[in-house]
């Protein structure tokens, strides 16, 4: 009886102990953490920016801090010059100062299992604003809020194609990829890819990082007319690059929008303003005014609530000929 009794016992034991670990969050993830104890009082967010790159990154931060103003939010403000250590380093500061939520924009989608980790075993939940990491644990973030990259890349290819249809080949496009590694870059390569491979016309004679800044579009699309004797279409997979390489194209005599044509990502206003001066011929919008929907997020995560894994941002498409109209209610 007592062995009876002692196998029944065990069972029990080995069945709660399988319960247990089931209710863990995810392999490897050790003791189911905590969340971190609130003292009550504003919540304070660590937010660890990318950088200053671009027109779309100085609109983003602009947006974030005067969300967290007006939300009653404290924020601790890191800006990381796009170097993945130095997000790293500012989350891990984040931790010790014991925040709230922590959010930040990934520079690059891969490296960050360790620190979100350690964010997760403080107790403190995180949230992706902007870009997304590329991790096999998605119990490391709250949430996504965010563009679809792919899909942006889509619609930029899709415009093409339409442009196109009823123009024999050769297309000679050269593209201006965003940081490597990082989400929009990845994404929006792939998405317009997708877009234009079913026609063998369109070829993508050069393809090369500017790093979205407009100095390195400039130096990079000085290299592509150096190196490629025709080129019909530039893809810039953000605004500031686009409008480096116009100031290439125009130096090296040729007419930006007409002799080569400009696809862009972004929708900042130089952008429009170009388009009105008929040197970019459409633009593909990706929204950084995320400020407030990261905002009521925040104080959703924090008070405990379920929130969706992933909150997608709307935007348009803008070509050529709808940049006027749309210029005066451009927020950014
Ligand atoms: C996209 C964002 C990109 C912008 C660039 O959501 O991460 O980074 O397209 C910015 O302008 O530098």
């Amino acid at each position: 009886m007592a062995r009876r009794a002692a196998l029944v016992l065990t069972a029990a034991l080995l069945a709660s102990s399988a319960l247990t670990a089931c209710s863990t969050e995810g392999p490897g993830s050790g003791p189911a953490a905590a969340t971190k104890a609130r003292s009550g009082g504003p919540i304070t967010m660590g937010f660890a920016q990318v950088g200053a790159e671009s027109g779309w990154r100085t609109a983003n931060t602009k947006s974030v801090q005067e969300a967290a103003k007006k939300a009653g939010i404290t924020l601790k403000f890191s800006d990381a010059q796009q170097k993945q250590e130095n997000q790293i380093k500012a989350i891990r500061t984040f931790i010790q100062q014991k925040v709230d939520v922590i959010a930040f924009s990934p520079v690059v989608e891969s490296g960050w299992d360790t620190v979100l980790k350690e964010a997760k075993d403080a107790g403190i939940p995180v949230i992706l604003t902007d870009r997304a990491v590329d991790t096999q644990d998605a119990s490391l973030y709250k949430t996504f809020l965010g563009s679809d990259f792919v899909k942006e890349g889509k619609s930029a290819g899709e415009w093409l194609t339409g442009a196109y249809a009823n123009q024999p080949g050769p297309v000679n496009i050269v593209e201006l990829q965003g940081t490597t590694g990082s989400a929009p870059a990845n994404d929006r390569k792939a998405g317009f890819a997708d877009a234009i491979r079913s026609d063998g016309k369109f070829k993508i004679v050069a393809s090369q990082t500017g790093d979205f800044t407009r100095a390195k579009g400039k130096e990079v699309m000085q290299a592509f007319l150096k190196s490629q004797k025709d080129i019909d279409v530039l893809y810039a997979h953000n605004d500031d690059m686009a409008l480096g390489a116009i100031q290439a194209i125009e130096e090296s005599g040729k007419k930006p929008g007409t002799d080569i044509k400009v696809i862009s990502v972004d929708g900042i206003k130089d952008a429009f303003v170009a388009m009105t001066q008929g040197k970019i011929n459409v633009v593909v919008e990706c929204n950084p005014m995320l400020g407030g929907q990261l905002m009521e997020l925040a104080k959703k995560v924090v008070a405990g609530e379920t929130v969706p894994k992933r909150v997608e941002t709307e935007e348009g498409v803008f070509p050529q000929d709808k940049a006027a109209a749309a210029l005066p209610s451009r927020t950014y």
